[in-house]
Formats: structure tokens, sequence, C-alpha cells
């Protein structure tokens, strides 16, 4: 029987470098043999993906409830492909997930446990490394982007949300180092939980925030 791969989530603020570190990640677990994706929430390539991409784009407007549900239902609709492949063996490295859904939606004011509910349910990750860097270093990156919520405010806020949603699950990882460095921080933390995971990996969990 071949054993599942693991679902790996990295979450951070904008400008934390996530989506250099899951390149860099994926690239060297497959280096060491192990077959391993690179998945991106949101997809903006689908039908709920391109409303999301218009909206973070500021091309369109909608209401702060419909929006967080359709990057909800851009997850969902992922599930059932994501655990096939899962459950084949192959190891996912997903940029963003549920928590940054929660984390954004409540920064702009919605109720937090409101935000949970749509997500609840999908698929629990093995780990979740969250890449932590303040908001005045990452503004020293060259300061954020155009989109929708690249905001100095707004990203302060979505920073003490994601603190409300850590767990066991979570490892933080010291994102104001040098690319290397960091790149070695999250090498040493995956290494270390793939051996700890290996003699017990459960079977794949629908089962994120059930209580
Ligand atoms: N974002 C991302 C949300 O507001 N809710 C979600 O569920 C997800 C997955 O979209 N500023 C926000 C966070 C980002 C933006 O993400 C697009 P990226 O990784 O910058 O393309
Ligand atoms: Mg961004």
């Amino acid at each position: 029987m071949t054993q599942r791969g693991l679902l790996i989530v990295v979450e951070g603020c904008d400008r934390s470098g996530k989506s250099t570190q899951c390149d860099i990640l994926v690239n060297s677990l497959q280096q060491k043999g192990i077959d391993t994706e690179l998945v991106k929430f949101p997809d903006r390539t689908t039908q709920t993906g391109k409303m999301i991409d218009s909206y973070l784009q500021q091309k369109s407007e909608l209401d702060d409830h419909a929006i967080h549900l359709l990057f909800s239902a851009n997850r969902w609709e992922a599930m059932k492909t994501l655990s096939e492949k899962l459950n084949n063996g192959k190891t996912l490295v997903v940029d963003r997930y549920a928590f940054s859904g929660v984390a954004f939606s409540s920064a702009k004011g919605l109720d937090l446990e409101w935000c949970r509910n749509p997500d609840i349910g999908l698929l629990t990750p093995d780990i979740v490394l969250f890449l932590d860097l303040s908001i005045d270093d990452a503004e020293k990156r060259g300061g954020f982007g155009d989109e929708r919520y690249e905001k100095r405010e707004l990203q302060i806020k979505v920073r003490d949300q994601f603190m409300k949603l850590k767990d066991d699950s979570w490892k933080f990882i010291d994102a104001s180092q040098s690319k290397e460095n960091v790149e070695k921080e999250i090498w040493n933390t995956i290494d270390a939980t793939r051996n700890l995971l290996q003699d017990n990996i459960q079977e794949l969990q629908f089962n994120l925030w059930k209580k």
C-alpha cells in the first residue's frame, strides 16, 4: 500500500516570503525523491477564482460575506482532487488555506466564528508553517502591492487574527532572516515532522475545526 502524502500548509501575511519559500520547499522535497506538488489558494483559474481575482484587483465589488464564501468555495471545489492526490502518495505544499480565509475576513470586521463555519470539514493539514514577519519588516521589503488588503493597517489586524487561529500543528518560522536561513529553518521543521509522522501517519481527515 502506498503511504499517503503530507498536507503542508504555508501561511503568513502578505510580503512574508510565502510564495518564494513554497517554491523552494517543493524543489527540496522533489530532490529528496518525494513526489510533491505546489497548490495555491485562491486558485484564480476556476470560475470562483476568476471572481476572487477580479475582487482582489479591485475591478469588482462584493459584499464581505459573499467574497468570504467564495474563497471557501474555491477551497471546497479542490478537495476531491487534492484528497485523491494525497492518497496516491503525493505530498502537497499549499500556499495559503482556510487560516488566511478567516484571518483576512475577520480583520475586516466579520465575526471570527461566523468566518470559520464554511471551512469546517476541509482536509486537515499535517503541519502549518507560519512565516512570521513584523509588518514593519514586511513594509521594508519594497512595500505592499496594489491588491485589495495590501495596506499596513489591515495587515496588522490580519496578523492579530492569525494568532487567534494557531494550534499545535503550527510551526512559527522567523521570516525576517535571510532567504537561505528561512529555507533552512523550514527544511529542518519539515524534516523533523516527517520523521515524527513516518511511523504513525494517520488516515487523511476531513475535520478541520471540527470539535
Ligand atoms: N485571501 C486569501 C483571503 O482574503 N481569503 C482567503 O481565503 C485566501 C486564501 O487573498 N491578500 C487574501 C490574502 C491575499 C489575497 O493571496 C491573495 P495571494 O497569496 O497574495 O495571491
Ligand atoms: Mg499577495
